[in-house]
């Protein structure tokens, strides 16, 4: 028998968790970036987030109504390994034993992402992903993980969204460590982060782990039909698109010459072959697709930013354009071909502003049309032959939204900052029907 689509929801150790300072667990670079005044509107801070550390076994609750049959959710290393690197800590490996088993007993499969941007900081401090030596503690960490859970938990994901973490967190500083650097040196991470994915599917690999890389999307159009216009678009491509998923795939970094650099630093004999094949899958998160254009003078980056025509916006000005979601799998087929390996959307989803009638009742109409069109694209695409096999809704519960604090409420369960009372959405008990008719058709 195949294994069942995965439907689920997704969400990340940082964003939800709270207890900062609890069993054991060490700082990590959000814990003093979130604390810099002006990094986080507002100054909210992640001290408390959905309380999910203590809550957990309500939140499994609100899973189990849901009907999901997969929940991605993030181990955040310094619980694991609180000093990045050397002793574990049980205690904190404890938090998601109990989660896993919890899981379990609800037939909702656990998927595990190893690294969701919270760097234990004591690494930082050692010079973070500049070094060559996180990686090898990733792997490492990615190992005390695998042997903890391995038994129970069989697919895990090693690295969100590298791409986010490496520019906003090492070339604009908009997210943690808030570090600056120049473009050699923001690829340096990248491949070290990259190495880190390698070196870390290699464990998960030898105690017979299936291991899923997950990266952002997004298909972009030329503004123009322009030489400039379409040269920008080429690079942002490469960008998004393809640095952290060619090298996975095949092997080899792509033409980096749009941005200055003609061999990316700190590769060393043996990296790219420990890189290449490392995927059993891969993890795309879509928000929304992208219009390049010419970048402004003195820019530093070789693209800049259109409109998307005609597009609705989400409350963080974000273009709902499902149509992007299909265009970015059949972008990865017709790139990859047989190399590509199996899909999963690990992240889909958008933010609103609260609506919560007298009644309580909290009516999220943009967010079922948002979800219902990207689920759509999701099984057209299937139609067409992709081998895709699962769809995550980013994300359960409102929760702490990085550089925006609270302000974007993501959840299909609205959580009441003061009280962090759970109250399920409309698009709640939408998506519940849909995974009931969904899953209940495959079983027939
Ligand atoms: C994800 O990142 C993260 O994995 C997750 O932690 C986070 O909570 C969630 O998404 C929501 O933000 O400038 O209009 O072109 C999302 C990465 C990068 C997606 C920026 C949208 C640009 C929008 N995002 N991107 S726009």
């Amino acid at each position: 028998m195949s294994s069942p689509f995965l439907w689920g929801v997704a969400s990340s150790a940082f964003q939800i968790e709270g207890a900062l300072d609890e069993d054991g667990r060490g700082p990590s670079v959000w814990d003093v970036f979130s604390e810099r005044p002006g990094a986080v509107r507002d100054g909210h801070s992640p001290a408390l987030a959905c309380d999910h550390y203590h809550r957990w076994a309500e939140d499994v609750e609100l899973l189990d109504r849901l009907g999901v049959n997969a929940y991605r959710f993030s181990l955040a290393w310094p619980r694991v390994v609180p000093t990045g690197r050397g002793a574990v800590n049980g205690a904190g490996l404890d938090f998601y034993d109990h989660l896993v088993d919890s899981l379990l007993a609800r037939g909702i499969a656990p998927v595990p992402t190893l690294f969701h941007w919270d760097l234990p900081l004591a690494l930082e401090e050692a010079g973070g992903w500049s070094e060559r030596d996180t990686a090898h503690a990733f792997a490492e960490y990615a190992a005390a993980a695998a042997d903890r859970l391995g038994d129970r938990v069989d697919r895990w994901i090693t690295l969100n969204e590298p791409l986010v973490h490496t520019t906003y967190g090492h070339a604009l500083g908009v997210h943690a460590p808030g570090r600056i650097l120049e473009v050699p040196e923001v690829m340096r991470v990248a491949h070290h982060m990259l190495l880190a994915h390698g070196l870390a599917a290699g464990e998960l690999r030898s105690r017979g782990l299936e291991v899923l890389l997950t990266n952002n999307y997004s298909p972009v159009s030329p503004a123009t039909g322009s030489e400039a216009d379409t040269a920008a678009a080429h690079a942002y491509d490469t960008l998004h698109n393809r640095l952290f998923t060619d090298p996975v795939l095949t092997g080899a970094y792509p033409d980096l010459s749009a941005f200055g650099v003609a061999e990316v630093p700190g590769v060393r004999e043996g990296d790219l072959k420990a890189v290449a094949g490392s995927a059993d899958g891969l993890g795309i998160n879509y928000y929304n697709p992208t219009v390049a254009t010419a970048p402004d003078e003195g820019s530093g980056l070789p693209f800049g930013f259109g409109e998307v025509a005609g597009a609705p916006v989400t409350a963080f000005g974000w273009p709902v354009v499902p149509e992007g979601l299909g265009r970015t799998i059949d972008l990865l087929r017709g790139r990859h071909g047989d190399a590509l390996p199996p899909l999963y959307v690990t992240e889909n989803g958008c933010s609103y502003e609260d609506r919560v009638s007298p009644g309580g009742r909290i009516a999220d109409p943009e967010r079922i049309a948002y979800l219902e069109g990207h689920v759509a694209e999701v099984e057209a695409a299937r139609e067409r032959g992709a081998d895709v096999r699962g769809y995550f809704v980013w994300t359960l519960t409102d929760n702490f939204e990085w550089a925006e604090g609270y302000h974007q409420r993501f959840g299909l369960v609205h959580v009441d900052r003061a009280t962090q009372a759970r109250t399920p959405k409309d698009s709640f008990s939408w998506y519940r029907d849909l995974v009931a008719a969904r899953t209940a058709s495959a079983d027939a």
